[in-house]
């Protein structure tokens, strides 16, 4: 187990590590963009999940700080990776608790111009789930991200509440269906049904299509003979770190 304490300091001392999942073009196979998902290694215990540190940095007040770390790391390596002529986009999970935070405009803007990066190259990944429980809140400090051009993503869609009432209030540039509907969805018709109408209404709001948790090669497939754009997932990359990302790409290319 690990403590508040525990998480608090692996944060201050840049103990949170990042690894990065490609996003890639169903049609081309080309990598459009990297999603930073938080790594924590603990000394003499291992990883730790991070559904568990994730979830306990919310409740203890420690995720403004684990996202703008995260951030901060994965921002770096965009930059870096921009340095040597690959235009990726980034994106960043964010979770609810940080919309209730008005600076956050302000803090990611400013984050994003010192690393010398353009807004309109970071995605912000928000869970749909979270959404439903606080909308009037988040709905203002959203609406500023987009009008500063941030692209912002609807995650792990299909799994909400309101799902149809946030995408009508709020300007997602992406819609992000979650994995449960993606997986095997080619042995079933019901999975397959909800998936093509899901990509058929983002397409019609003008929203990038992603699918996440690509596993198998028939669900790739299916997915590009329903026009997905972009897809994420086991099949194409699992997470890895900064380090091993050139040689991947070179690889995968
Ligand atoms: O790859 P995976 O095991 O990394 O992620 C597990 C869960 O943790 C996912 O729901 C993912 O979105 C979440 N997660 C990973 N990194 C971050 C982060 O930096 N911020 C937030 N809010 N969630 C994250
Ligand atoms: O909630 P979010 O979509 O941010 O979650 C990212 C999580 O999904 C990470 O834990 C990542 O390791 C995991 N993930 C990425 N691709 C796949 C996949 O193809 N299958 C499964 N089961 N998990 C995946
Ligand atoms: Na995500
Ligand atoms: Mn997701």
């Amino acid at each position: 187990a690990f403590t508040r304490d525990d998480l608090a300091s692996a944060i201050a001392v840049g103990a949170i590590d990042v690894h990065y999942q490609p996003k890639v073009d169903m049609r081309t196979g080309i990598v459009r963009g990297m999603e930073a998902l938080a790594r924590w290694h603990r000394p003499g215990s291992g990883f730790v999940r991070p559904d568990l540190f994730v979830a306990l940095a919310e409740q203890e007040g420690l995720i403004h700080e684990l996202t703008m770390a995260v951030m901060a790391r994965a921002l770096a390596q965009a930059a870096q990776w921009g340095r040597r002529g690959l235009r990726l986009s980034m994106a960043i999970n964010l979770s609810q608790r940080l919309l209730d935070r008005p600076s956050l405009v302000d803090e990611i803007a400013a984050m994003v111009r010192r690393h010398g990066l353009k807004s309109e190259q970071v995605v912000l990944e928000i869970t749909e789930g979270t959404l439903a429980s606080r909308a009037s809140t988040a709905l203002g400090v959203l609406a500023r991200l987009r009008l500063k051009g941030f692209g912002l993503s609807i995650d792990d869609y299909g799994t909400g509440f309101s799902s149809m009432q946030q995408l009508a209030r709020i300007p997602f540039t992406e819609l992000k269906i979650d994995r449960s509907f993606v997986h095997g969805s080619h042995q079933r018709t019901n999975l397959r049904v909800i998936l093509e109408s899901a990509l058929d209404m983002a397409r019609r709001l003008d929203m990038v299509t992603v699918a996440e948790g690509v596993e198998m090669m028939e669900d790739w497939r299916l997915l590009q003979q329903a026009g997905c754009a972009i897809g994420q997932g086991f099949l194409i990359a699992k997470p890895m770190p900064a380090s091993d990302m050139l040689p991947w790409i070179k690889r995968h290319q």
